[in-house]
């Protein structure tokens, strides 16, 4: 009891610590200054802000609602800030500490918002490219159909009275159609719309018929070729195994016993090719053999290809020497004068390649004086190749011509 008595005698209180007495007697009240009371205005504090009255409103302010306080404060931190003034600082460090937080929040919105914009943007970009390359690709598609609408009019041209193969028309395209009628290979271009469609006519007869073929014929294109002659027997007699008709192989032949047929689940044909692209399935006749050796491809000894030069269009084995290439000229029984009488003679008068003059008549033909001619081209080939843009698209088409009629006979859309 006598400890407490003096404690409550000597209540150890400085006077800062206070801060109602302190702010009570601090704050210097001008006369003219009417006292707190109603109708009477709170005197502005220092910082500018009216709730900085100077008695305990102000800590229960600053706890709810931190003032917008504008100016400096006289005395910042540390332990001799008064009570008012450490509110009023921390309310500044949140108050900043809010608007930087809002401006990172409005930064990562603008950021994704920017990337949604991007994304969007690029979609679009994209989806238009597609639809412009569709769109292409469709009137590409279309004018490589008008090209063969074209080729098949050429086809059923019928020259005027009195013209003959020298006769030279104004308009290019009957100057082609007039070769079509001599069997010479006609090239045509010609612009429409957008784009450009390009024909190429050409004759089955100008290549060799794979069902006459002798073993010596496959021999001569074999060499021009550049295929190893140790594969040539293999090749032939697995081609003679192939379309002949029993299962006895050749010495080097292989029939649907052999192990090239059985690994890959299909027998021999026993009959005669129907396409060119049919020798890739007999043993040994690669795509290198038919196509030649594509560019990338290592190797000592390149190979040409020999598919241009044949076909499985026709009736004989004889060859039209106006669509003839050299290399069928050379797979011939026949002396290189006649070549190269052939090859002068089918550029006409003038000489050049590609002109309206260009190949022999029919009498031109028979003073060769050579059986395995003719001037028969009654199987034709056609290429049609629209473009648009950069954008091609292809048509090849056997045709038969007829006495009345064109007679379609393939149809192949792409690429060869
Ligand atoms: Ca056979
Ligand atoms: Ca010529």
């Amino acid at each position: 009891m006598k400890f407490e008595t003096k404690h409550r005698k000597n209540p150890p209180r400085p006077a800062a610590t206070l801060p109602v007495e302190g702010i009570r007697e601090n704050p210097p009240r001008p006369a003219s200054t009417p006292p707190m009371g109603m109708g009477e205005e709170k005197p502005t504090p220092a910082c500018g802000h009216p709730s900085d009255g100077g008695d305990t409103k102000i800590y229960q302010l600053c706890s709810k609602e931190i003032p917008s306080c504008g100016g400096v404060p006289e005395r910042r931190g540390g332990s001799n800030s008064t009570p008012a003034e450490e509110c009023r600082n921390v309310g500044e460090g949140q108050n900043i500490s809010k608007r930087g937080a809002a401006l990172i929040v409005v930064m990562w919105v603008l950021v994704i918002v920017a990337m949604i914009v991007s994304t969007f943007a690029f979609e679009m970009q994209l989806e238009a490219r597609i639809i412009s390359a569709q769109r292409k690709r469709f009137k590409a598609d279309q004018l490589a159909l008008a090209g063969i609408e074209m080729a098949k009019a050429m086809l059923a041209f019928k020259p005027e009275a009195g013209a003959d193969k020298d006769t030279v028309y104004e308009d290019p395209y009957l100057n082609e159609a007039a070769k079509i009628v001599d069997g010479v290979p006609a090239n045509y271009s010609e612009d429409s719309g957008d784009g450009t469609v390009t024909l190429r006519v050409n004759y089955e007869k100008g290549r060799r018929y794979i069902r006459t073929m002798t073993h010596d014929d496959w021999k001569m294109l074999f060499e021009q070729a550049g295929v190893p002659n140790t594969r040539w027997d293999s090749l032939l007699d697995c081609l003679d195994d192939w379309q002949d008709e029993g299962d006895l192989h050749l010495l080097n032949g292989a029939e649907s016993d052999d192990p090239f047929y059985r690994k890959r689940g299909y027998e021999c044909k026993n009959a005669p090719v129907d396409t060119v692209d049919e020798l890739l399935l007999i043993k040994g006749w690669t795509p290198e053999i038919l196509y030649g050796t594509q560019p990338g491809e290592e190797t000592d000894r390149p190979i040409a290809g020999i598919a241009r030069q044949l076909t499985t269009w026709g009736d004989d084995n004889k060859v039209n020497p106006n669509s003839a290439s050299r290399e069928v000229l050379n797979s011939l029984n026949i002396s290189d004068g006649v070549i190269d009488a052939i090859l002068e003679m089918r550029l006409g008068p003038d000489g050049k390649e590609g002109t309206a003059d260009d190949g022999m008549s029919e009498a031109d033909i028979a003073s060769l004086g050579q059986e395995i001619f003719t001037a028969a081209h009654e199987y034709v080939s056609v290429t049609s190749v629209g473009t648009v843009g950069g954008v091609e698209s292809q048509i090849s088409c056997i045709f038969k011509l007829g006495d009345k009629e064109v007679v379609p006979l393939f149809w192949s859309e792409g690429k060869q």
